[in-house]
Order: C-alpha cells, then sequence, then structure tokens
C-alpha cells in the first residue's frame, strides 16, 4: 500500500500523541547534529519512501530498529510490481527468481545474509532469522531455503524443474546472460539512525534480471551491498553488483565516513574510486546510500538520475543524489535531517 504524505503525516502525529514522543533524539553516545529528529530512515530509489514510512511506523510502535528495517523492507518485497525486489522481481536466465538479502545490527556487530533463496515471501526475515538463530552470517541455496521453511517464513511455490528444462534447451541458442541495464536491476538498502545512536540496516534484491542460475550479486555481501558500524555510519549499494564486490564498497563508504568524509561525499569518492580503476569508467552502474552517527547523510550515483528516500518523523521524500559523471542535477539532499 502506497503511503501518501498527508496519510503517512497524519500517522506520525498520531503515534506521537499515542505517547511515542519521547523517542526523539539520541540520548548518549555521540550525539545527533541538534536539531536532527530521529529515528532518520534513509533508502534507495523512491520505493524506499514507503519502506522508510513502514520501518519509521514499527519504531514508532515500540519496535527496535531491527524490527524497523525488516518490516521496512517487507513492502517492497510483496509489492508484486516491484521488478527488483521479492518474488515479483525478474528471474535469471532458467526463468527462476532467485532472491539475495541481508541485514546488519550496530549493536553487537552482528549479520545475517541469504543468497540465492529460492520462494521465500520476505528474504530479509530470512537473513534477520541467520543472524539471530544460527551461529554463522550467511546461508545459501536450498539451505537457506530450508533454513527459512523451518523457521516457519511464508513461501510460494517456485516450479524449477520445467524452467530449468526450458532454459537448457535454449541455452545452447543463445548467449547465456543478458547484459545488464538500469532496467533489469534495483535493490531495496535501508538505514536506519535510532533515537538512542544505534544504527542498523537490511537490503534485499531479485537481483540482476536475466543473470546465471546461482549467480549471487553485492546485496547479501555483507562490506559490499550493505555495512553498518555503529561507531561510524551506515551504507547501502544499489546498481550492478559485480562493479560493488570488487571494491568492497558499502564498507569503503563506511570507513571513509570514519575519516570524516560526509556521507554524500564518501559515497562520491567511493564512485570515483571504482570508475577509475574500471575500464567501464562512469559505465559502473552503481549508488550508494549513507548516513552516520551523527544524523548526516547522503547519496551518489556513477550517473545522473539515482533517487533516494528520507525519511523522518516530521517529513518523508525522495531526493536526487549527484552522479559523479554530472553532479549538475540538483536540487541534491545530503547536509542534515530533512527539513
Ligand atoms: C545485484 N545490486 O544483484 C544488485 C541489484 C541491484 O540495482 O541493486 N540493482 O547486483
Amino acid at each position: 500500500m502506497k503511503t501518501g504524505r498527508r496519510q503517512f503525516l497524519s500517522l506520525g502525529t498520531s503515534l506521537v500523541a499515542c505517547g511515542t514522543s519521547s523517542i526523539s533524539r539520541a540520548a548518549e553516545g555521540a550525539p545527533a547534529v541538534p536539531g536532527t529528529d530521529l529515528p532518520l530512515i534513509v533508502s534507495t530509489w523512491p520505493f524506499g519512501r514507503p519502506a522508510n514510512e513502514a520501518a519509521l511506523a514499527a519504531i514508532l510502535a515500540g519496535g527496535s530498529l531491527l524490527d524497523g528495517v525488516e518490516q521496512g523492507i517487507h513492502v517492497p518485497e510483496l509489492d508484486a510490481g516491484n521488478k527488483s525486489v521479492g518474488l515479483g522481481g525478474l528471474p535469471n536466465d532458467a526463468g527462476v527468481v532467485q532472491l539475495d538479502a541481508c541485514i546488519m545490527s550496530g549493536p553487537g556487530h552482528r549479520a545475517g545474509s541469504v543468497a540465492a533463496l529460492e520462494g521465500i515471501v520476505h528474504p530479509i526475515s530470512a537473513a534477520r532469522r541467520v543472524m539471530e538463530k544460527t551461529p554463522h552470517v550467511m546461508l545459501v541455496g536450498e539451505g537457506a531455503r530450508m533454513f527459512a521453511l523451518e523457521q516457519g517464513l511464508a513461501s510460494r511455490p517456485n516450479d524449477t524443474a520445467a524452467a530449468y528444462e526450458a532454459w537448457r534447451k535454449k541455452r545452447a541458442e543463445k548467449a547465456a546472460v543478458k547484459p545488464a541495464t538500469e532496467k533489469n536491476h534495483d535493490t531495496i538498502a535501508l538505514l536506519i539512525l535510532g533515537a538512542d545512536g544505534n544504527i542498523c540496516g537490511g537490503c534485499s534484491t531479485s537481483g540482476w534480471g536475466g543473470k546465471l542460475p546461482g549467480r549471487v550479486g553485492d546485496s547479501p555481501i555483507i562490506g559490499s551491498g550493505l555495512y553498518v558500524d555503529n561507531e561510524v555510519g551506515a551504507a547501502g549499494a544499489t546498481g550492478l553488483g559485480e562493479n560493488v564486490m570488487r571494491y568492497c564498497g558499502s564498507f569503503l563508504v563506511v570507513e571513509l565516513m570514519r575519516q570524516g568524509l560526509h556521507p554524500q561525499e564518501a559515497c562520491l569518492e567511493v564512485i570515483r574510486r571504482i570508475a577509475k580503476k574500471d575500464p567501464k569508467g562512469m559505465g559502473i552502474s552503481v549508488s550508494f546510500v549513507a548516513l552516520d552517527k551523527q544524523g548526516r547523510y547522503g547519496a551518489a550515483g556513477s550517473a545522473a538520475g539515482f533517487q533516494y528516500a528520507v525519511t523522518n518523523r516530521k517529513t518523508s521524500t525522495v531526493l536526487k543524489a549527484p552522479g559523479v559523471g554530472n553532479r549538475d542535477i540538483g536540487p541534491v539532499g545530503g547536509n542534515q535531517s530533512p527539513k
């Protein structure tokens, strides 16, 4: 369900009126920038906005930051019209949707991840269960699916046998993988800075449409598609995973913030570095979102046009990120909390 701005504001008002107004600013640790309204939620793409709003509602209703991440990401995962997240996403080259997701908790520096997961409605919940119920960080393929089923997560049949046979026959006749374009990949990466100064994040995608069966992108790889460091901040990626994984992209954004860069500048710098090494230069097709412990946030893309969503109790909005190849696309957000 798409939440309109008016509906969102009244939701926020009624929740505050119900006694949750104590959730406001960072109480301890490094304080947020004065005037920053927390929780602050930042995510990729315009479809991140309803996800942010669901995350905020979960937190204002008394949920944890991880509840916010999980319930926020449930929104695009359930949206059958979303062709890049959840079971409505574009299938691989065998006609099968394979999903990747991960989650990270700043407190405890914990992480959980699933990759090449079939038939599970909410991969982000499977990732959270891996983090909370197992001694592992990552489960893949059939093992991940069996684990998710054991955990009682909702599933939908994914009949791979027929799809595989059709794929096997066709494979000899054509190049196996369709080239990635801006149209056959997207991801939700959602980051939250809580009122207590803690940070959590999550990421979920169906990945590169037409990918080879078994291909895993950056999104479930801790440090590539997502990274959270509770002392510094968090970052998440969207775009062509092959161009993020080789550089530990989200980890690098966080490390540059640790060195003092503003989140937006850190995103830009990582894209510059990737583009410099990559023969495709600005054709690398990657974007990052980031927020820091001070409540600053930002995003950048290898090209103009990347949009990201920023939400707090006062406002929920979609901003344009600067593209490294073309920085003159304003208006650009990224200084402090949205006003
Ligand atoms: C992947 N990074 O599987 C994901 C897809 C994506 O924008 O984010 N595309 O490579």
